[in-house]
């Protein structure tokens, strides 16, 4: 027997469910992003409507909370007390990359990184590496920075979980300078601090056959044309997340770019800026940018 769970019908509006439970839209918003907790279904003019079973949720999640639960542990709770009686519907649409985005969220901002690297390692079980960079870690790191704009967690936070991805991704490039492909130099030009997705470029690229040289944030390019020289290396790629971060140093791209496979990438980069110094534009994500990158000798 198939029980649907949310057969009450979706007629409340926010505003409506704040006022009969005492909670704010802006809480209520965050645990329907963070924890799932809502379900809403969509008016024909778009706009989220809630359920009698939404409102039960919200009402156990308050009970929990009055209990000292966390706030993750409260949602988890109520979430799973609604489906005792009742097996939910899976959610279609709800993937186990979704899902893992979510458990991200939710222990990452509770600073439980022994939790975070759980999530990784169940998702690794499932899913190869380039999944789970390109469609859990990626969009979470986005959905991060989104928050953080609007002020819904802290630098603190922030720094944190970008930290725990972080170093999570530098385990998977482990030995990355390894093996017999051709190598490729990877560094961020002068004043630009965001690495994360030329990390996760590294990973992937290393293994589609390459081997990689990491110099990360913050590269002074002659340093650079040096280290390029020194070890011969047949690409380079430099990632920024703002153009005049290449703007800075177009000369010396440009000369560089004269001697060696210069390619840029990141959202600073484009491709009339690439053209301007004589280099590659390498456009979209790095997962499918590293996994379509040629390896020269290899047919
Ligand atoms: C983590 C983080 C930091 C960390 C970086 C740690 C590290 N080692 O990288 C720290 C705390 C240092 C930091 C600092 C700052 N940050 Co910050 N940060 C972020 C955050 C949350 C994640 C960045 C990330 O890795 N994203 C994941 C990648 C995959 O996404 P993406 O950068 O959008 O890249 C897309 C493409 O460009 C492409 N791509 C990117 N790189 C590469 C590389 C290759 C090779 C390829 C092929 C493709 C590719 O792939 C993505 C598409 O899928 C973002 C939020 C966000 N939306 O990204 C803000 C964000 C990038 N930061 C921002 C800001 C403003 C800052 C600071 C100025 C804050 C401050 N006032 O101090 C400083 C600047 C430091 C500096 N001089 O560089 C803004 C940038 C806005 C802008 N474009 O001007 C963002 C967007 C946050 C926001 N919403 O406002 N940050």
């Amino acid at each position: 027997v198939i029980v649907k769970m949310e057969s009450s019908p979706a007629v409340l509006r926010i505003g409506e469910l704040s006022r009969r439970l005492g909670v704010s839209e802006h809480v209520l918003r965050a645990w329907e992003r963070r924890y799932g907790l809502l379900r809403p279904a969509r008016s024909a003019g778009g706009f989220r409507l809630y359920s009698e079973a939404d409102a039960q949720r919200i009402r156990r999640m308050q009970h929990h909370l009055g209990q000292g639960l966390s706030a993750a542990q409260a949602a988890r709770a109520a979430i799973e007390d609604g489906s005792a009686a009742t097996r939910p519907v899976p959610d279609s649409d709800l993937t186990a990359q979704d899902e893992a985005m979510r458990a991200l969220t939710a222990v990452l901002e509770e600073f439980d990184e022994p939790a975070a690297q759980a999530v990784v390692d169940r998702l690794l079980s499932t899913v190869t590496i380039e999944l789970v960079i390109r469609d859990v870690l990626m969009p979470y790191l986005h959905e991060l920075g989104d928050r953080w704009e609007r002020g819904e967690v802290s630098v603190a936070q922030e720094h944190f979980a970008s930290n725990v991805v972080r170093e999570r991704l530098a385990g998977l490039g482990r030995g990355w300078g390894r093996g017999h492909g051709p190598l490729a130099m990877l560094a961020c030009p002068p004043g630009e601090q965001h690495d994360i997705a030329l990390v996760a470029f590294g990973v992937v690229l290393h293994r589609h056959g390459w081997r990689v040289d990491y110099l990360g944030a913050n590269t002074p390019l002659d340093d650079l044309v040096r280290a390029v020289a020194a070890t011969r290396a047949e690409l380079v790629v430099l990632a920024a997340t703002v153009p005049e971060a290449f703007g800075r140093v177009a000369g010396e791209l440009a000369r560089l770019a004269g001697s060696a496979r210069v390619a840029i990438a990141g959202a600073g980069a484009s491709g009339s800026l690439a053209d301007s110094v004589g280099a590659e534009w390498l456009s979209g994500d790095p997962v499918t940018a590293a996994e379509r990158m040629p390896v020269p000798g290899r047919h």
